[in-house]
C-alpha cells in the first residue's frame, strides 16, 4: 500500500484521546462535571487574561487546550508493559522518563507514554502515564505466586488489535479505515469490567497487602483509572469544585501559584466506589480505583531548574515536617509560598539564569529589521528591542513527587507502604525492551530548533 494512505500516528493518537474521554465521561460521570468547569474556568482566564490568550496563540497551544488530557495505567507484567509499548507507537507515543515510586510507598515504577516533537505535540498532546507492578516488592510468597498465576492467565488485548499493531509494524502504517478499527479495538483495553478475575477471599488479601496490588492482579485489565484535563488557572478549579459537588484532596501538588507558571501543578478528587461481582459470588462487592484529576502546566526547567525546584520542594516539607494533608494544608501552602520565593519568577530571568526551557519567536518589528546595520545580534539585546519573543516551553512530563502523592490521596492516607528506595531503571527498560528517552534532551531539542527557526526568519548569523 503507498505510503500516502496511511493515517499520520499524530492524527490516530488525537481520535484515539477522543474516544477514551468519551468512554471515561460514560463510565465516569464526575469526569464530564469537571471538563464543564475546566472549560469555564479556561474561557474566562482567557477573556480577562488577554496576553495568556496571546501567547497560547502564538505557540498554537490554544487549539490543543481543549483537547489536552493524560491518562494512566497500571500493568503487570513486563509482557504487557512491552505490548503497551507497541500499541502506544502505533499512534506516535514513545516512553520518556523513569518514576521510581517505591520510595513513596508504592510498588511501580513509571513511564510516560507521549508524542516528543513540538509540531506532533502541538496535533495532540495526550500521555499515559504507565505503572508496572512490581511484584519482587511483595514479601508473602504464597500472594506474589497468587498474583503471578493470575496474571499469567490474563490477556489485556484483544485479537485484532495485536493483529493490527503487526500489520502497522510490518507496512509502516495504517489507513484511515484500519486506524478506525484500532482505535476501537485498542480502547478494550482502557475498559473498565466490573467482574472481577478472583474470589472475594482473594481480593481481601490482595487489597491488604497493597490496594494497589489488587486493583492490578484482580481484574481483566488495566483499565484508565483517570483522565486529566489542563485547565488555566487550577486554583480557580480548586476552589470551584466543592459547588459542583466534587471534594478534591488536601492541597495541590508541584509548585506554588506564580505569574509564570512552571512544571505542572495538579489536584484530584478521591476514587469513586464501584460496585464489583467477585468469582462466585453475584455483585455486591466494591473496589475503589478510579478518580478525576485537574493540572495546569507551565514552563519545563532545565537541569539547574530542575535541581532548585527538588531543592525548595524538600526545603518546604521538611519545614512542614509531615506529608501534607487536610490538617496542615493551609500552612503547607503558605510554606510553599515562602520558600519559592528563591526562584525567580520572570520568563526572561528565569532564561538567562538557565533555569527555564523556552520558544523564540520573531516579531514583526525583528522581521522589520531586517535590512538594518544597526540592528542587535544577540538574544538577550534582540529579546530586550522587541525583536524576538519568548515563550516557555510548556513542560510535557511528570512529577515523582506529585506522582506520589496522587496515588496516596486516592489509596487512602491509611494505605503508606514502606519499601525503600528502589529505583531499577534497567529492570523497568528490560521489561519494556526499549530505553525510556531523556525527556531534559528532548526540551534542548526543541528549544534549539525554535533558535534556529527564529534566527532563520530574522536573517541572523550565526549565533
Ligand atoms: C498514576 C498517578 C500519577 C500523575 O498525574 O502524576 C499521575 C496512577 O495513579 O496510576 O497520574
Ligand atoms: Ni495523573
Amino acid at each position: 500500500m503507498p505510503a500516502h494512505d496511511f493515517v499520520s500516528p499524530d492524527r490516530i493518537r488525537a481520535q484515539f484521546s477522543a474516544a477514551m474521554s468519551l468512554m471515561y465521561k460514560e463510565e465516569v460521570p464526575l469526569y464530564g462535571t469537571l471538563l464543564a468547569l475546566v472549560g469555564e474556568v479556561n474561557q474566562q482566564v482567557l477573556a480577562e487574561q488577554p496576553e495568556v490568550a496571546e501567547a497560547l496563540r502564538l505557540t498554537g497551544e490554544i487549539e490543543r487546550l481543549d483537547e489536552e488530557r493524560h491518562g494512566a495505567i497500571r500493568v503487570g507484567t513486563a509482557e504487557e508493559l512491552a505490548t503497551i509499548a507497541r500499541l502506544f507507537a502505533v499512534m506516535g507515543m514513545q516512553p520518556v522518563g523513569y518514576y521510581d515510586l517505591s520510595s513513596a510507598g508504592v510498588p511501580v515504577h513509571s513511564t510516560a507514554f507521549r508524542a516528543v516533537h513540538e509540531d506532533a505535540l502541538r496535533i495532540s498532546p495526550f500521555r499515559v502515564f504507565t505503572s508496572l507492578l512490581r511484584l519482587e516488592l511483595i514479601d508473602n510468597p504464597e500472594l506474589r505466586e497468587l498474583a503471578q498465576s493470575l496474571l499469567a492467565k490474563r490477556r489485556i488485548f484483544t485479537e485484532q488489535v495485536l493483529t493490527l499493531i503487526a500489520q502497522c509494524e510490518r507496512d509502516g502504517g495504517l489507513n484511515a479505515a484500519d486506524a478506525e478499527c484500532f482505535v476501537e479495538e485498542a480502547l478494550h483495553t482502557f475498559r473498565w469490567h466490573n467482574e472481577a478475575t478472583v474470589t472475594a477471599e482473594h481480593y481481601r488479601q490482595l487489597h491488604d497487602q497493597h490496594r494497589l496490588i489488587a486493583d492490578v492482579v484482580a481484574f481483566k485489565g488495566p483499565h484508565i483509572n483517570h483522565l486529566t484535563p489542563r485547565t488555566l488557572d487550577i486554583d480557580a478549579i480548586q476552589a470551584g469544585m466543592p459547588a459542583k459537588g466534587i471534594a478534591p484532596k488536601a492541597v495541590i501538588e508541584g509548585p506554588p501559584t506564580r505569574r509564570h507558571p512552571i512544571l505542572l501543578r495538579q489536584t484530584s478528587f478521591k476514587a469513586l466506589q464501584e460496585n464489583v461481582a467477585f468469582l462466585g459470588e453475584g455483585d455486591g462487592g466494591s473496589h475503589t480505583a478510579r478518580f478525576g484529576e485537574i493540572e495546569q502546566r507551565g514552563a519545563a526547567l532545565t537541569p539547574q531548574g530542575r535541581q532548585l525546584y527538588d531543592r525548595l520542594l524538600d526545603a518546604t516539607r521538611a519545614a512542614l515536617g509531615g506529608v501534607p494533608a487536610e490538617a496542615n494544608a493551609e500552612r503547607y501552602r503558605a510554606l510553599l509560598a515562602e520558600t519559592f520565593a528563591a526562584f525567580p519568577d520572570d520568563l526572561e530571568q528565569m532564561r538567562q539564569e538557565h533555569l527555564a526551557f523556552v520558544r523564540y519567536l520573531p516579531t514583526e518589528r525583528g522581521l522589520a529589521a531586517r535590512g538594518d546595520a544597526h540592528r542587535p545580534l544577540r538574544w538577550g539585546e534582540l529579546i530586550k528591542a522587541g525583536h524576538v519573543r519568548i515563550e516557555a516551553l510548556v513542560y510535557e512530563d511528570f512529577l515523582p513527587v506529585s506522582a506520589a502523592g496522587i496515588f496516596q490521596s486516592n489509596l487512602g492516607d491509611d494505605a503508606q507502604a514502606h519499601y525503600g528506595s528502589n529505583a531499577n531503571r534497567e529492570a523497568f527498560e528490560a521489561a519494556l525492551q526499549m530505553p525510556v528517552q531523556d525527556e531534559l534532551a528532548l526540551y534542548a531539542q526543541t528549544e534549539y530548533r525554535s533558535m534556529q527557526a527564529c534566527a532563520q526568519a530574522l536573517d541572523l548569523p550565526n549565533l
